[in-house]
């Protein structure tokens, strides 16, 4: 039985997230979809609202459970027993950013990181654009799922409230 721990911020979480996590389920047995925080980045959903969406995002994956964690992600993936991170790889800034944080986690437990390669049509997505362009009154609704859309709109609007 391997597992392995699909770690972010997930916010929200996206279609090209999505991706990946279902990419992982072809790799290993089990899935662990980790919300976590990013100390740098400023939040739009509560951890709560963060763990509902990648939960009903995922809810048709054979072998996928959501989980939130806090502190080092290393002690996390010890204490479900994941074998190994995946994340995935959007552009080489992408991977400039988790190179070092790859071999830190490898440094604190020896936990091995599996890039993915992003496909071609969600290369351009991330959380802070799809938040941004939303925010302008720009379409995102191809790189979201209906609930995370909508959610996002309603969220967006309450803050104009
Ligand atoms: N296509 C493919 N992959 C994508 C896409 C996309 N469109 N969008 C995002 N991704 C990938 C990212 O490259 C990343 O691999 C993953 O999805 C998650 O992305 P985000 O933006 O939701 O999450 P991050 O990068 O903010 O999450 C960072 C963590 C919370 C995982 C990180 O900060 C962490 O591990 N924190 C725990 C504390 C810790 O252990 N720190 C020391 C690290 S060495």
């Amino acid at each position: 039985m391997t597992r392995a721990v699909c770690p972010g911020s997930f916010d929200p979480l996206t279609r090209g997230h999505l991706d990946i996590v279902t990419r992982a389920v072809g790799l290993f047995d089990e899935v662990v979809v980790a919300v976590g925080v990013n100390a740098s980045k400023r939040r739009l959903f509560s951890d709560e609202e963060r763990l509902e969406m990648a939960a009903s995002a995922t809810a048709d994956l054979p072998g996928v459970r959501v989980e939130g964690f806090s502190g080092l992600l290393t002690d996390f993936c010890t204490a479900v027993g994941a074998v190994a991170v995946v994340k995935g790889l959007r552009s080489a800034g992408d991977y400039e950013y988790e190179l070092p944080m790859a071999q830190m986690n490898d440094h604190l437990s020896g936990l091995e990181t599996v890039f993915v390669a992003s496909r071609p049509a969600f290369a351009h997505v991330s959380s802070s654009l799809v938040k941004e362009v939303a925010g302008l009154g720009g379409d995102v609704e191809p790189f979201l799922t209906p609930e995370v859309h909508a959610r996002l709109l309603a969220r967006i609007a309450e803050r104009r409230a």
